[in-house]
């Protein structure tokens, strides 16, 4: 059985991604009997999708995570919805910017993750790491790799069946420093909480009811 975790390259003047330096220290990893695969995906419109089915073909895994830098936040945030538009408020690293345009043309309007996030976060909160459920993964890069994931899985024979999601991260300190007042999160901190996750998704099959909702 094998899991697929993705981090992305770094983008917007980034040194690095927090993303892509967390989940390639998790390269390798077993989990629950499963062995853990990283994949370092471009910040690019269609180029990432090229790249997650590469990795899908390749690894055909039953579990695939995508992780994405998420800087303002301060928890680890599970994605509840991708939805099927790119709206790009800066450009990708290809200095494409498209705006309002279908990831999928003709595809449904929203997909929702099935990862059990609310008891990812519940476990991550038990072990004292901050989370909270996202009820928006945006419009750039990181929705449409989640859109482009869900969509897959419910439309190719070689996704079916796979477990789909994604999940937004902090920045890290070292980048949060050049932003006073911007919160952060320490590697080793997303790393364990990333190991949780993937124990979570592996081991809940139906998610907890427990409230993840915002009211505005
Ligand atoms: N974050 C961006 C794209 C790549 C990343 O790590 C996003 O949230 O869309």
């Amino acid at each position: 059985m094998n899991v697929l975790l993705t981090g992305f390259e770094p983008f917007d003047k980034e040194a690095l991604n927090p993303s892509w330096e967390a989940v390639s220290a998790l390269e390798g990893w077993r989990c629950e009997g499963a062995a853990v695969h990283a994949r370092r995906i471009p910040c690019v419109f269609g180029a990432a999708l090229r790249e997650l089915d590469a990795a899908i073909d390749e690894l055909q895994p039953q579990l695939v995570i995508g992780i994405g830098q998420a800087g303002g936040r301060s928890e680890i945030t599970p994605e509840r919805v991708a939805i099927n538009v790119d709206d790009g408020r800066i450009c990708d690293n290809a200095g494409c910017q498209p705006i309002d345009v279908p990831v999928v043309a003709g595809a449904p309007a929203a997909y929702f993750s099935t990862l059990p996030i609310k008891a990812m976060v519940r476990d991550l909160r038990a072990s004292g790491i901050p989370a909270a459920v996202s009820n928006s993964a945006g419009t750039f890069v990181c929705n449409h790799l989640f859109f482009g994931l869900m969509h897959r899985i419910v439309t190719r024979p070689v996704a079916a069946g796979v477990r789909g999601g994604f999940i937004h991260i902090p920045y890290l300190p070292e980048q949060a420093a050049r932003f006073p007042g911007v919160p952060s999160m320490a590697l080793d901190t997303v790393i364990a909480a990333l190991r949780i996750a993937v124990a979570t998704a592996l081991v809940v099959r139906e998610d907890v009811r427990e409230t993840g909702g915002q009211l505005s």
